[in-house]
């Protein structure tokens, strides 16, 4: 079995790949049987379901293809329309290059963040400031792309609506609402029903989901199994078995793979009137039942490095992030873990870029240019570095790796090459760095790097900056916003280290707190969090605020290693030594870090590791 995903699809030549892949199992034979054939792990939760419906500039509605004159005449006499588009609409790239060269001039954005996910990301910020009309449905009120639209309409989430879903084995599922429309928010499909309504079409009022699917199913169905002919194979995507069902019927729909043949006696098709293997008989989808060999050429991905751009850039996920954190950034228990954007490199490319773990890096290519925090993952090849995908402007003052990504793609699919961009990477001066807990926001533009974390009773800010400051508490009071010449304000300050520590106590619960100093290494996080959960602050938390760490030994945790149970680094570390603890399984045993998804034991390796060497040292 063969399972991918985007470092393969994600290239200039990416249908070649996968083509390659199904031709190696054409060629042994490995498909249609259990436990075996090609599987394309699609990332979106109804990435399949979205192709059901036509989701793409080149395709129409159940799986038809719009370049079949036979199959948009079947499109066009189904929907009963005046007429059909014989031309493929403009894929996303395209489609932003036309924006900004003036020839689209209205965009409506649905359930995406192009000016974050794109590549050349940029452009795309530049062409919707171009745009004449620029709509965006979402259901968050601020994102980089509705930050650029002219008209936001609020849509529902996945929890409050109702439809349904298919998933990469083609099983169809019920989604059913579990929360209430927020506000004035609309699911999707009513939104579009209701503009185009509105615009004088008809076709489009429908009552709810149930009629949405049943004509779907019906489309699907629609001359199909009696046109096997030698031009058109029937086509796969079938849903016969669930037409003309009633809401009722709908409601209960369980999980069901397609092909669903309308079973024989009339009955209503469930979970046994599914299909649940394809090709097992060794016939195809074309109208001969042959399958197709590929034949492809290896290909280097369309730009090279050079001197100026030496490192290849590699963008992707990181596990506690979805794409571009507009709901997973809203999660305390998501921040903690990777607080930053980073860049992640080899240590001897780190050495040759003069960079250093821990500090901050401008990351740089053709396109555009981004600041992260340098790491050393040790999981890093020499000659790639790699950046995720996650923070844009609403998290970081310069963290849009979309803007640093090549727009060459793929000439079938239109994907982007967004693994491969030549890349150089250097040290990103500042004099001084500093973080801020704060109940309110605050207006971070001002500084020259930042990002926001979501904490539980706060936001977090990390910052850096180049100027000098000449008077740090009337600064540090206006980056707090603190206008009050009485508040209850506690600061410590060392003019020679370059050190300034400051809280701001109201009613003797803790509002905010401010660390600043020329090194990078500052206060526990961790420990000055858990003050923000006292309703008041004890002497002892006062004098704690100052130093910038509990008066009492053992208190501080330190930063979150294991998401899953909420262990911190020093719990770990002080058990390491207590108990003498020599591998990943005995820490697990002894503090539970490690023992859900584990996705934290490479760490717990390395903090075993480092002990292990100061020992001895
Ligand atoms: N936590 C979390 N999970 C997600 C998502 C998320 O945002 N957050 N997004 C979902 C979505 S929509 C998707 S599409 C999937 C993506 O899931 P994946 O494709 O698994 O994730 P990526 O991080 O994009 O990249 C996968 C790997 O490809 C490697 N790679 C890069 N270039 C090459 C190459 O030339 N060859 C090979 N063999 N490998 C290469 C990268 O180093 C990376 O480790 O994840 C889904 N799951
Ligand atoms: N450099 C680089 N770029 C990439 C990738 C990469 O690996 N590297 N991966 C690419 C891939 S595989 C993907 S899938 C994309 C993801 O990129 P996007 O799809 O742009 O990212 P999301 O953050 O998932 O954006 C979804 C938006 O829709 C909103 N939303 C959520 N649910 C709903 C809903 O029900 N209705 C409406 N109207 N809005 C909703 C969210 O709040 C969010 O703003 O990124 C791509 N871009
Ligand atoms: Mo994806």
């Amino acid at each position: 079995m063969t399972a991918f995903s985007q470092g393969v699809n994600q290239s200039s030549a990416g249908t070649d790949k996968v083509n390659s892949i199904i031709n190696c199992h054409l060629a042994t034979g490995r498909l249609g049987k259990p436990g075996m054939g090609p599987f394309s792990l699609t990332g979106q939760p109804n990435a399949m379901g979205g192709r059901e419906v036509g989701g793409l500039a080149n395709m129409l509605a159940a799986h038809m293809e719009l370049a079949d004159p036979l199959h948009r005449e079947i499109v066009q006499s189904f929907w009963g329309s005046p007429a059909i588009a014989d031309q493929p609409g403009l894929k996303a790239v395209e489609l932003f290059e036309a924006i900004e060269q003036g020839r689209v001039k209205a965009v409506w954005v649905i359930a995406t963040n192009p000016v974050v996910s794109l590549p050349d990301a940029d452009q795309a910020r530049r062409a919707l400031a171009r745009c004449q009309l620029v709509v965006s449905s979402d259901i968050m009120l601020r994102t980089d792309t509705n930050d650029a639209a002219h008209v936001l309409l609020p849509a529902l989430g996945w929890g409050e609506k109702d439809g349904t879903v298919t998933s990469s084995e083609r099983r169809i599922s019920r989604q059913r609402a579990f929360l209430p429309a927020p506000g004035e928010a609309r699911a999707d499909w009513r939104i579009l029903c209701d503009v185009a309504t509105r615009m004088g079409f008809d076709g489009f009022r429908f009552a709810g989901p149930h009629e949405i699917f049943d004509e779907h199913a019906r489309l699907s169905a629609y001359r199909n199994a009696g046109i096997g002919n030698q031009a058109h194979a029937p086509r796969l995507f079938d849903l016969a078995g669930l037409a003309g069902m009633s809401q009722q019927q709908f409601d209960a729909l369980s999980p069901v793979q397609w092909p669903v043949m309308a079973a024989p006696s009339g009955s209503l098709a469930n979970a046994s009137g599914g299909t649940a293997r394809l090709f097992a008989d060794g016939r195809f989808a074309h109208p001969d039942g042959r399958a197709r060999f590929i034949a492809t050429a290896p290909r280097a991905p369309f730009h090279a490095t050079d001197d100026e751009f030496p490192l290849v850039l590699n963008t992707g996920r990181v596990r506690d992030q979805w794409h571009t954190m507009t709901r997973t950034g809203k999660s305390p228990k998501l921040a903690d873990h990777i607080a930053e954007p980073f860049v992640d490199m080899h240590p001897q490319d780190a050495l040759l870029c003069g960079v250093s773990e821990g500090k901050l890096a401008r990351v740089t290519t053709r396109w555009g240019a981004m600041v992260a925090r340098v790491q050393h993952s040790g999981g890093i090849a020499r000659g790639s570095v790699f950046v995720p995908i996650h923070w844009n402007s609403q998290f970081s003052s310069d963290a849009r790796v979309g803007a640093l990504v090549n727009p060459v793609v793929d000439p079938v699919s239109g994907e982007p090459e967004f693994k491969h961009t030549p890349v150089r990477v250097e040290e990103f001066r500042v004099s001084w760095h500093g973080f801020v807990l704060s109940r309110e926001d605050l207006q971070a533009d001002a500084l020259t790097y930042w990002t926001r974390i979501q904490g539980r009773q706060f936001q977090r800010y990390e910052f850096a900056g180049r100027e000098t400051i000449a008077e740090r508490a009337a600064w540090a009071r206006q980056l707090l916003g603190i206008d009050d010449p009485n508040a209850d304000w506690i600061e410590y300050e060392d003019r020679t280290a370059g050190v300034y520590h400051a809280g701001h106590v109201v009613d003797d619960r803790l509002q905010a707190c401010i660390y600043v100093c020329t090194r990078p290494e500052l206060p526990s996080r961790a420990w000055l969090s858990t003050l923000f959960a006292k309703e008041r602050l004890e002497d002892a938390d006062r004098i704690g605020l100052l130093l910038g760490q509990p008066m009492e030994k053992g208190a501080d945790a330190g930063p979150t290693v294991c998401s899953c149970f909420g262990v911190g680094r020093n719990t770990i570390c002080d058990a390491v030594r207590k108990h003498d603890l020599k591998t990943p399984a005995e820490v697990t045993a002894c503090v539970k870090a490690g023992g859900n998804c584990g996705s934290c034991v490479p760490e717990l390796k390395k903090l075993l590791a480092e002990i292990r060497v100061a020992e001895v040292a």
